[in-house]
């Protein structure tokens, strides 16, 4: 009897997204201890506590694989590339990871819907949503360096800014979740 809930094709999308989540993770992690390394303290606080979440993520897809009764792959992970060059650089970077991860999760959610497995177009509709979020957060952080100065941010501002991220929320207030009562 067929016990395989998953196609093989999804099943190796579902396989690489979970590297790619790890890549993710990889990549707030090595700029955190670039942070770290730099004084930045509050920014690496907040960056630590992303690799974390991409983990999670990660395990979230490993978990769902499983429970689908299709095979789990664990392989290598891309090295997250070069360090930035200064705070700006590394906002911006951290941008176009959540953008290009957005383009991997749409992707998933397209063959999904091609082969009418509404289990794993349900599951990563949490997905969808958290790149949402997270696109927001890494939005709001590039408009805090480019009021802090951007590439030109001086001490003072990047010390703020440092203070400020230290306490910033993970999670960010969606479009979704507003209401005239609540703006
Ligand atoms: Fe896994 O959420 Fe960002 O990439």
């Amino acid at each position: 009897m067929e016990t395989i809930r998953l196609s093989s094709s999804l099943t190796e999308a579902l396989n690489q997204q979970m590297t790619n989540e790890a890549a993710n993770a990889q990549i707030y992690l090595a700029y955190a201890s670039w942070a770290t390394d730099k004084g930045y303290d509050g920014i690496a606080n907040f960056l630590f506590r992303h690799a974390n979440e991409e983990r999670n993520h990660m395990m979230k897809i490993l978990e769902y694989i499983l429970k689908r009764g299709a095979k789990v792959k664990v392989t290598e992970i891309p090295a997250p590339g070069p360090d930035p060059v200064n705070v700006n650089d590394c906002f911006e970077k951290i941008f176009k990871s959540e953008v290009d991860n957005t383009k991997n999760i749409y992707s998933i959610v397209d063959m999904s819907m091609e082969e009418r497995d509404w289990a794993t177009w349900n599951f990563m509709q949490w997905f969808v949503k958290e790149q949402t979020e997270e696109e927001t957060l890494a939005l709001d952080l590039l408009s805090k360096i480019k009021v802090a100065g951007g590439a030109k941010a001086n001490d003072d501002a990047l010390y703020t800014l440092d203070r400020d991220l230290e306490k910033t929320p993970d999670n960010a207030k969606l479009a979704q979740d507003v209401s005239v009562e609540n703006p």
